[in-house]
Order: structure tokens, then sequence, then C-alpha cells
């Protein structure tokens, strides 16, 4: 195999600050620092874990007051040899650093490329590569501790334990294959189908923590919706703090749908703001209700908004939806509300309630059982299928009495699936659509 390049990367976001951290790695990063590092000790004298202070110097000029780490392989997050700079967090100075490195001899590290080698160099599993990613770009406490569980290790040990009882039904079936002419006894049979019953079990279970993953991941789809003129926009307002919709007193101000992040009570949201639903002949108001029907489907919570004067009689919330009954400031008595939460927008009279009755309807696990089991994405999801469609195959080859070579395949075929989440076959195109979407330096 050949020598792996000597990468670098600035590490710390491009800005002002404290610190700015330009990372190095490969076979040769102790005499890439080397070139450029002057202090007590050379990068090639220190000891794993070490700190030196020092001056990063090119052509006889300082460019910065440093402080130097040294991380032996394997024992780094990349498995090589790793040297971290830690400078001045001003944009120049800390380009000035990674110049002088790259000039050094270093190549410039792709997104991603730090990760990709811990991965390759069995620092770490693929789940435990995708987490880092979800750890970086948690927008809300639950998150960041879902990922955190799965950069320990939780959903890949999940995933291992799973292949190894796969592979343990394989064994077993494959005893078969090497006496052909005995065939599979009942028994057997019997004790087969219920193992591979069991493992189908076990994919299903991860498969259901799906949902729970993308709301973690993308945020819980929040849709407010409601008649013309009843608030709506100014409730998206009211929760994200600013004005960021069109507020009029004229029916059919929004027209389009508003989308924006917001975090309640550590729980990242989509929240959607929609056109107003009404009889109407106009073409583009029509297309801005079509919008709305397709997000209130596609929404894991719906807002419906109504006016309090309007339609004061009891409303049903569904399922997925709270009701908020609005400007209950231009009611003379307060109403009696059951199921349905009062609100003013306009002097946010409610929102705490209503917060507490979105969270109650959101479908997650409590924050302090978060992590405690998995919550899968989309592309575990899709292995998880593919797995579950070979291991529904055995099962039914089983019970056709079909040669035990070809229940086999089927299995096999199911454990390779199931390989794909953790990065256990080999897998060069999985790798690049994961590591694509890598910030540099990580
Ligand atoms: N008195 C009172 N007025 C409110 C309240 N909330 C909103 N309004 C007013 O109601 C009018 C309509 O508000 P919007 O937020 O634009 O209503 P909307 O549902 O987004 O309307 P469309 O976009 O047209 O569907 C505005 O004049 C708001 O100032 C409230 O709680 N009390
Ligand atoms: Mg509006």
């Amino acid at each position: 195999m050949q020598e792996a390049e000597t990468i670098a990367a600035l590490a710390t976001p491009v800005g002002a600050g404290a610190v700015a951290m330009v990372r190095i790695s490969g076979p040769q990063a102790l005499e890439v620092a080397d070139e450029v590092f002057r202090g007590k000790q050379t990068a090639g004298q220190m000891v794993s874990g070490r700190v030196v202070r020092g001056q990063i110097v090119r052509d006889g000029a300082v460019i910065d007051d440093v402080l130097l780490t040294v991380f032996r392989a394997p024992h780094s997050y990349t498995g090589e040899n790793v040297v971290e700079i830690s400078g001045h967090g001003g944009v120049v100075v800390a380009q000035g650093v990674l110049r002088a490195v790259l000039v050094s001899g270093a190549a410039s590290a792709p997104p991603g490329e730090f990760t990709r080698r811990a991965f390759l160099n069995g620092k770490m599993d693929l789940t435990q590569a995708e987490a880092v990613m979800d750890l970086i770009t948690a927008r809300g406490e639950a998150s960041a501790k879902a990922a955190a569980a799965q950069l320990e290790g939780r959903l890949g040990r999940e995933i291992d334990a799973l292949r190894e009882a796969t592979l343990m039904t394989l064994a077993h079936l494959e005893a078969f294959i090497d006496f052909p002419e005995e065939g599979i006894d009942p028994e057997s049979g019997q004790v087969l189908a219920g193992r591979i019953d069991n493992l189908l079990a076990r994919v299903q279970k991860l498969l259901s923590t799906a949902d729970e993953g993308r709301m973690l991941r993308e945020g819980v789809r929040l849709v407010i919706h409601g008649r013309p003129n009843v608030g709506k926009s100014s409730l998206l307002n009211l929760l994200l703090g600013y004005d960021r919709a069109m507020v009029s007193e004229i029916p059919g101000t929004t027209r389009d749908t508003i989308e924006e992040n917001l975090t309640l009570r550590g729980i990242p949201f989509r929240i959607v703001d929609t056109a107003g639903l009404r009889e109407s002949s106009d073409p583009l108001e029509q297309e801005g209700m079509r919008r709305t029907r397709s997000h209130v489907e596609q929404a894991d919570v719906v807002l419906r908004v109504v006016d309090s004067a309007a339609e004061a009689a009891q409303i049903e919330p569904a399922s997925r939806e709270v009701v908020v009954l609005n400007k209950i400031d231009l009611l003379s008595e307060s109403p009696r509300l059951s199921g349905v939460v009062g609100m003013c927008c306009l002097d946010g009279r409610g929102l705490e309630e209503l917060v507490e009755a979105v969270i109650g309807r959101t479908d997650l696990a409590s924050l302090d059982r978060l992590g405690e089991s998995a919550a899968v994405n989309e592309r575990h999801s899709q292995c998880l299928v593919a797995a579950r469609q070979y291991l529904e195959e055995s099962r039914s080859s089983l019970q056709r009495g079909d040669a035990p070579e070809l229940t086999a395949v089927e299995l096999r075929a199911a454990l390779a699936a199931m390989g794909e989440i953790t990065g256990a076959g080999d897998a060069e195109e999985i790798l690049d659509r994961i590591f694509a979407s890598f910030c540099i330096g990580k």
C-alpha cells in the first residue's frame, strides 16, 4: 500500500477568536512541524501528549507564538502521527501558520479527511464517524446527547451484536451444507426459523428509531396552520423572538410558506408558517394553499390556530395537533378552556403553556432517556431495510425447504447489509458520501 500523504488544515473556524488550531496528520507530521517550529524541544523529541511552547517561523520571520502538541501513532485521533499547533485566533495569523505548514510539505486536507483516516485506521466505526458531524451540527441539547451516545459507540455495538447473532445463525445453517444428504431436520428447522425471527425483530426495533433520528438531526417539523388572519404569522414571530414574517390585518398576508429553525427546551424544531386556508380563485393563493396542505401532511406536530372570537366553540385537537385559541385579549371574559391553549400573540400570554403542549405532542424520548437507545439516520435505515428484506427471504427459503445453500445466500446478504452500517465491509463509495458533508479540519 502506498504511504499516506501528510495532511494539514485549520481545525477551528475562520474568524477572530482566542485560539486557532492547525492540525497536521500523517507519517511526516513531526518532520513537517519541525520545519516551522522553534521551541525548547523539537516535535521529533517530544513524547506523546506533551505540550511545548514555541514559535512558528517562516523565512526567518516569526509568524506566531504557539503551543505545540504531539500525539504519536497509533495514539491519536487519526491513528497516525498528529501535531496540533494552537496559536492566536486571528484570520491572518492562522492562515499564515497553515501556509507555513503547507510550504513545509503537508498537503491541504479535504473535508472530513482526518475522521476518514480515523475510520480507516480502526479508531472508530462508521456510525461513530457520522456521529462526529452530528455532534458538531447539533442544534439542541437533545440532538447533542443522542450524537454523543452514538459517538461513544452505542449504535455500533448494537449492530456488531446483531451481526454476531446473524453469523451464529449462518454457522448453524452451514453445518447442514456440509452434510447435504441429510437435509435440515424439522427440529433444527424450527430453531433456525426462531433465530431468524429474532433477528428480524431486532432489525425492526432499530428501524423504529428512524423517526426519532430524523427529528433529532433535522428538527421536529412544527407546522402553523389555520384560516387567514387568525394570527399564524404573529405566532411564528412570537416563538422566534423577532419579526420574521409580515403581519397585517389583511387576510391572505402570507402567501408562501416560511421556514425557520428554532430550539425549544433543548429540542430542535423546523417551524413552518403557512398561507391561511380559504376559498380563493387567485392562482398564487391556490399554490400557497397547496403548499400549506403538503406541509401539514408531513408535519410531526401541527399548531392549529383559531380566532377565539370567530370560533369559540369546543375544538377537539387531532392526535398530532395542538390547538391555539388566539386573540383571547378580545374576549370580554376569559374563556373556559380544555384541551386547547388560550393565547394572545400581542403580549405573549399563553406562550409557556403552548411550548409545554408542543413538547408534550412531540414523539421523542424525554431528554434524560435520550441516548439510551439508538436513533438511526437515513443511511442506517436504508441498510436496515435491505437487511430486513434478506432476512425475510431467508425465512421463506427455509420454510420452502430450499437447499441450505440458498438460505445461506440470503443470510450472507443480510450480514453484508448490516456490515455497511458500521463499515465492516469495504466501502469506498459509502465513505465518499459520508465524508463529503464534513467540514475541513475535522
Ligand atoms: N388582538 C389581537 N390581535 C392579534 C393577535 N394576534 C394577531 N393579531 C392581529 O391579527 C392580524 C392578523 O395577524 P397575522 O399574524 O398576519 O395572521 P395570519 O394568520 O398570519 O394571517 P394570513 O397570513 O393572512 O393567513 C394582525 O393585525 C395581528 O396584529 C392577538 O393575540 N390579539
Ligand atoms: Mg400570515
